[in-house]
């Protein structure tokens, strides 16, 4: 399969690069070229980076595009002598186009533009450098209704891959690190997964419909939007605010859609309407999503698969001259969500926040403040599925309360033409009880006290940073960066049921349990755009994460309490480890852009990455358990992890009856290894591929995709890993787009194939009822429908 998914690619490798390699050696003849260069300002004077430029040729037709730099500056060198048009667009501004420039030899002619302000949504945040690592991507309104969870959104970025968690979020890896693994931002917000199975990470608090923008930077991350994570960062915001065009009254726009998946009966919608004034705007967004069991390929139910979330966010924003205030209230309530790779599932998970921010834009930079804070109660026990199997009356109550708390003040300046420097400062502080209370006739298993599993736990994290992205000349740029972050860890004493477990509570709180850890992160990259069809990007970058709660205070070694720790599905126990350091990781990563624009673009990026971790937070397996599982205490061992991502895509036609036909393709090769034992690390996802086709005429589309997944035979021995068989699945899809309404239509999994799902953890529900261990086997056939109407 391995070979197979290769042999395939090369050819698109194979056939781009000698025609590049001709078209840079052409450009080498001695022509008499001039330049063109400028600066782009919005109405209030700031510079306007990240722009997208193209100029024309009126004689030859040839074009050539860049993107400008943070201080708004822009410049075409060795253009041939000549008359030239220029059309500049960046999204929340107006279209322009300048006709008839000329461009004499050895001159350089001048261009200064102020941009006017589109009657759309306003682009609030300057992106991340100009750097492939970090490419900022607008969400569709289709792809938001067609998407179960936020991160399968995500998911449709090269280097990364989803592990299944409940119907409302899976947890995407990037490169292999997943979960706390990966930085996850939702509007600049931290979030900390308030329960000991992580079912509700981040992602679950944003759906689908809240997601208009994500950013997923999977190999080097810029220090800015990094610390306190391994593997990758991905940030995930809503629309920015839309005011009313300048003199215009008012501005008022909303949007509905509803959706309806046959497979486990999943249907919902969601509500978005926005009022504005030129100075004010209030957005409301409501989304709501229920699901059934859905069936594997077999026809058999996946049981513990059901779900139902409700999500409501209002944003009041302000603005005024270089000043945008915004202040975001949201709710998000939860009454039940299963868990079919969890012994419990979640009865019911509220969290209320609040975000402010406030960015001003400066002469030559700008200045963004943020203020966040959640509140967050969950409650886990048994819902119908696994009452089923262990009997009426099973009950086993177990609650959390989480707050999360943070501030973010960022600064971003033009020192000079070439050098924009960015500072910052964060805190993000979170506290965590975590009790089960007992349950009647259950002592001294589960009674008669309540068990204190995280008491007053603490977790404050400072970050300190500075980074410089410098943009030498048209062909080099250049991004360095260092961050500190302070990481401070405390918990109280802890008790357990009964006597049963008093000599683990006597141990863990004879320990000290206050931390901390000062950890450094570095990242150096360097861009070489050799000819405009061909870029090339190195980096370094050293990233630290600092254990999480459950990792340094789970305490109790009981089988049936360790049982209920771990947020991998597996149904192992595990227990916690005062003495955890934290993991340090050293990624040196690449990237091979090849890419053409004129009228028929296509692209090919190829990003190898090799990640050697010191102290990565392991496992040590400290007895086998009654049950045939392993009891395992988390530990500090070294590890590597290396692989490559590649993606492109083609435009097959262009124009004309036919339409535009494009093919694109998504291949993910991961391979993590521990150091000492030269075993394959946990969960890592097995050799990928996703290929599409596409035809777009007019309002319409229509496509087929498919999805190969070779089989998982690395296995880590110590958590017992199961073997999954490769796979490839076949959908469909189309829509129609007008300018009030849009439809789609979609049948996944065409053939209706039985799967198991490589990174979808162990069924526990079968192992409940059986004692064996298997695999949770991937959706059957679904056919889906959704509807957008605009009003
Ligand atoms: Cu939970």
């Amino acid at each position: 399969m391995k070979a197979k998914l290769l042999l395939a690619l090369l050819p698109v490798v194979c056939l781009c690069v000698p025609a590049h390699s001709i078209r840079a050696q052409q450009s080498l003849e001695i022509v008499a070229t001039g330049r063109i260069a400028g600066v782009l300002h919005d109405p209030t004077g700031a510079v306007v980076p990240g722009a997208k430029v193209e100029v024309r040729s009126r004689a030859t037709g040839f074009t050539k595009s860049l993107t400008t730099n943070l201080a708004g500056r822009f410049a075409f060198d060795g253009l041939v002598a000549g008359r030239y048009d220029a059309t500049i667009t960046v999204s929340g501004f107006q279209i322009v186009i300048l006709r008839d420039i000329t461009v004499s030899a050895g001159k350089e002619t001048t261009v200064n533009v102020t941009l006017r302000i589109a009657p759309v949504r306003t682009d609030v945040e300057v992106n991340a450098p100009e750097m492939e690592t970090g490419k900022r991507r607008a969400v569709s309104d289709a792809e938001q209704a067609r998407s179960r969870n936020t991160a399968e959104i995500v998911a449709d970025a090269p280097g990364v891959s989803l592990r299944e968690n409940g119907q409302l979020a899976s947890i995407p890896l990037l490169h292999g690190l997943g979960d706390e693994r990966t930085k996850l931002v939702v509007n600049g917000m931290t979030i900390s997964s308030a329960c000991p199975n992580h079912m509700n990470p981040t992602l679950s608090y944003v759906a689908p419909a809240q997601a208009a923008q994500v950013t997923v930077l999977a190999g080097i991350t810029p220090v800015s939007l990094g610390g306190d994570s391994l593997g990758g960062t991905i940030s995930v915001e809503s629309p920015a605010p839309a005011f009313a065009e300048l003199g215009s009254k008012v501005r008022e726009e909303g949007t509905f859609t509803g959706f309806y998946r046959s497979n486990g009966e999943n249907w919902g919608g969601s509500l978005k309407e926005g009022i504005a004034s030129e100075h004010i705007s209030l957005d409301y967004v409501g989304s709501f999503t229920t699901t059934e069991d859905y069936s594997d390929g077999s026809g058999h139910k996946v049981t513990s698969t059901y779900a139902q979330s409700t999500d409501h966010a209002l944003t009041l924003a302000a603005q005024n001259g270089p000043n945008l205030f915004l202040a975001t209230g949201s709710f998000h309530h939860t009454p039940f969500e299963g868990f079919v790779n969890d012994y419990m599932d979640l009865v019911h998970n509220d969290a209320t926040s609040l975000n402010l921010r406030y960015r001003r834009t400066l002469a030559k930079g700008s200045l963004d403040a943020r203020f966040y804070w959640q509140n967050t109660t969950h409650e886990m026990n048994f819902l119908q599925d696994k009452i089923a199997i262990d009997g009426a009356g099973a009950s086993m109550p177990m609650n959390t309360h989480g707050r999360d708390l943070g501030y973010l003040v960022r600064y971003e300046s033009a020192l000079s033409t070439r050098h924009n420097l960015r500072a910052g400062n964060e805190l993000h502080r979170f506290r965590l009880d975590d009790w089960w209370p007992p349950v009647a006739g259950m002592a001294p298993m589960m009674g008669p006290n309540t068990f204190i599993n995280i008491n007053n736990g603490r977790r404050a994290r400072l970050g300190t940073y500075a980074e410089l992205f410098s943009h030498w000349n048209p062909r080099w740029s250049t991004l360095f960066g260092a961050r500190n972050d302070t990481v401070w860890t405390d918990a109280g004493n802890v008790q357990g049921y009964s006597m049963m477990y008093a000599t683990d509570a006597a141990a863990f709180n004879a320990e000290s349990h206050a931390k901390t850890d000062s950890n450094f992160d570095l990242t150096a990259l360097a861009r070489y755009d050799a000819n405009e069809h061909t870029a090339v990007e190195l980096g370094y970058a050293r990233k630290n994460r600092s254990p999480n709660l459950y990792e340094r205070y789970a305490w109790s070694t009981n089988m049936m309490a360790a049982g209920m720790i771990g947020w991998f599905g597996d149904g192992n126990m595990y227990y916690g480890n005062v003495a955890l350091k934290p993991e340090t990781g050293n990624v040196v990563s690449g990237t091979l852009l090849l890419h053409g624009q004129a009228t028929k673009p296509w692209e090919v990026k190829l990003t190898p990455h090799l990640n050697s971790i010191q102290e990565f937070i392991d496992v040590d397996v400290a007895a086998m358990t009654m049950m045939g599982l392993p009891l395992l205490r988390f530990a500090n061992h070294d590890a590597r992890i290396y692989g490559g991502d590649l993606s492109g895509f083609a435009t097959l036609w262009s124009g004309g009856a036919a339409g535009t036909g494009k093919l694109s393709a998504i291949g993910n090769w991961v391979h993590g290894t521990r150091s000492d034992s030269d075993t394959p690390l946990y969960q890592m996802m097995p050799l990928n591929l996703r290929l599409a086709f596409d035809e777009e005429i007019k309002g319409l589309s229509a496509g087929f995709g498919s999805e190969m997944v070779d089989s998982k035979s690395r296995l880590d021995p110590n958590r017992m890993e199961l073997r999954t068989p490769g796979y490839a699945l076949i959908n469909l899809h189309a829509a129609y787009k007008s300018k009030y309404v849009q439809g789609g239509f979609r049948v996944d999994n065409l053939f209706n194939h039985f799967y198991e799902l490589p990174l979808g953890g162990n069924n526990i529900d079968i192992y409940s009822a059986t004692g064996n261990m298997t695999p949770v086997t991937g959706r059957g056939r679904s056919v889906s429908f959704s509807l957008t109407a605009r009003f």
